[in-house]
């Protein structure tokens, strides 16, 4: 059983393997070819050598092989930033189960959601998390899907040890990954409809990505990464992020959270010289890097993406942080563009950078869908060797996003100068950016609609001094509900168990919304109410 997945044609697998961008190698080359006395994970007061994370990972592949998981079965995982994370997704790489790796902030709602889309057998959790510190979801879960038969925890608590199944060694069992041009995992998307979609990533694409970036970002086996952001993400994962890392042979410390003096305190301690960062932590490692600059002497590159970062805050990264910006913007369905190390300064700190990849196509569409002239605004949609073709089982809404071409519709709004820098200068998706976190609006506008008091809703972006981007959800009540407050509002929301990011920051109530000429609900006006709302109360 292979796990379905809309192929690249032929021709195009074709051209990207005569490149040499395809290379029909498993990932798990990028710790079994490592140095394997060199260090690869720090964790807390643990250290894990690249023999470590790959016996480990043989351990955990024997165990679960013995459990019964095979090729095209999947897994549902949810870890925290811990090394534990590597260790399971190469394990289940090398008997070809294919995992979604939730990220640690995902609720039930997230979990749930993901498991009916892709029938896991097997959960991987911890219990730090609220939702596995009892049996009481578990148990829900496996009444939701038949499929589920095993769940393994970091913790020894109530479910089998996964630590314990990493350090025994089983023997009678064969590696064997997926073909290198399917499914290995699944990536999230931010999503913009009602329901997250998956985004299934191969062997030869993943990979790719990953060699390029080290390439860009120059790592090597002296490269030191703070992993900062939540692992599981796109961008600490293979932007070059750990998975670079460890193609280099270098070491990726753990960091719980973005947290500046936690993190500075990591920093210095092993002298990381490599961090990722989202644009609000950015702005506060600013801030505290004031009095705690000496602690950052390793760093050399701060990479900052997922979210637009204001020019005035990149041109305070040499001179706050003592080291060197990288802009990226990526994104799970593929395409990373970055700013070059050797760039001139003006360009880092302007532009979200260039493709990675010269076969990486990029166009910027007006809304004929014909290309713009260089410099005005459009739509970025790409094709390319890493880019994928259509989300895991979703053909209405692939039919929107894929065109014929099978060019994606990012809903990026960018401009691209005449040196094919981009820009991003806003969107046209129905999505809202908090900070790098994205949360589809409908999502959310949908739950609230579950509400016997309202009638309507709309949630959009506020501008945020902090995040970019704070939620606002705009609630038309019924007759009845126009008592109704935000306080409960919130409370009937996290009642559906969603990620705690995606709770709106701010409600506002209204007698109608304005809708547009084909009658959905204007969200460009709703936008300027807020806007103009949030400056009055800044006046008074
Ligand atoms: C990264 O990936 P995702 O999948 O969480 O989000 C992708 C979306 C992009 O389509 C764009 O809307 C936004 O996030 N975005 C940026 C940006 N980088 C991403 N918007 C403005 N400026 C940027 N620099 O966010 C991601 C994946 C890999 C590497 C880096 C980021």
């Amino acid at each position: 059983m292979t796990i379905e997945f809309t192929a690249w044609p032929e021709e195009f697998a074709t051209a990207y393997r005569k490149k040499g961008y395809w290379t029909d190698r498993p990932m798990t080359d990028l710790i079994d070819h490592a140095p394997q006395e060199n260090l690869a994970v720090l964790c807390g007061e643990r250290q894990f050598t690249y023999a470590d994370l790959c016996q480990k990972s043989q351990n955990l592949a024997g165990y679960l092989n013995h459990l019964g998981l095979k090729k095209g079965d999947t897994a549902l995982v949810q870890l925290p930033n811990i090394a534990e994370f590597y260790v399971v997704f190469f394990a289940l790489l090398r008997i070809g189960v294919v995992p979604v790796n939730a990220l640690f902030s995902h609720n039930e709602n997230e979990l749930s959601a993901y498991a009916k889309q892709i029938k896991p057998s097997l959960v991987i959790a911890s219990q730090q998390h609220r939702l596995f510190a009892n049996d009481q979801y578990w148990l829900a879960l496996q009444q939701q899907e038949t499929s589920l038969k095993h769940i393994l925890l970091v913790e020894t608590g109530w479910g089998a040890s996964l630590v314990e199944a990493m350090e025994t060694s089983f023997q009678q069992w064969v590696e064997h990954p997926n073909a290198p041009d399917e499914v290995a995992f699944f990536q999230l998307s931010g999503g913009s409809t009602g329901t997250p979609k998956l985004i299934p990533r191969t062997h030869n694409d993943y990979f790719f990505s990953i060699r390029r970036s080290v390439e860009i970002c120059r790592f090597s086996s002296s490269t030191v990464y703070l992993c900062a952001l939540p692992c599981a993400h796109n961008f600490p994962m293979s932007s070059p992020g750990a998975f670079g890392v460890f193609h280099a042979g270098g070491a990726v410390v753990m960091a719980s959270n973005p947290e500046a003096n936690l993190c500075f305190d990591l920093i210095e301690r092993h002298q990381a010289n490599v961090v990722a960062l989202v644009p609000p932590a950015l702005a506060l490692w600013l801030q505290v890097a004031v009095d705690r600059k000496s602690s950052l002497t390793s760093l050399s590159l701060v990479q900052v993406g997922g979210a637009k970062l204001s020019e005035s805050i990149a041109r305070q990264v040499p001179e706050r942080l003592g080291c060197q910006l990288q802009q990226i913007l990526g994104m799970a369905e593929g395409l990373v563009n970055y700013t070059r190390l050797d760039d001139d300064f003006e360009t880092i700190v302007k532009t979200q950078g260039y493709p990675m990849c010269s076969m990486d196509e990029v166009k910027v569409i007006g809304s004929d869908g014909n290309p713009v002239a260089p410099g005005e605004e459009g739509e970025l949609v790409t094709r390319g060797p890493y880019t994928i073709r259509g989300y895991y089982k979703a053909p209405e809404h692939n039919a929107k996003v894929f065109d014929r071409e099978g060019f994606y519709h990012t809903g990026d709004l960018v401009s691209q100068d005449a040196n094919g820098y981009l820009t991003v200068v806003g969107r046209d998706k129905d999505q809202i950016n908090r900070g790098g976190e994205k949360i589809a609006a409908e999502e959310i506008e949908n739950l609230l609609l579950k509400h016997e008091h309202i009638l309507h809703s709309a949630l959009v972006a506020m501008p945020d001094s902090i995040m970019g981007e704070k939620t606002c959800a705009f609630v038309v009540p019924r007759h009845d509900g126009s008592k109704l407050k935000s306080v409960q509002l919130r409370k009937f929301l996290r009642g559906f168990g969603i990620a705690d990011y995606k709770v709106p920051d701010r409600f506002e109530f209204i007698d109608a919304l304005p809708l547009t000429p084909v009658g959905k609900p204007n969200k460009v006006a709703l936008r300027d109410v807020i806007r103009q709302r949030l400056q009055l109360n800044n006046v008074s």
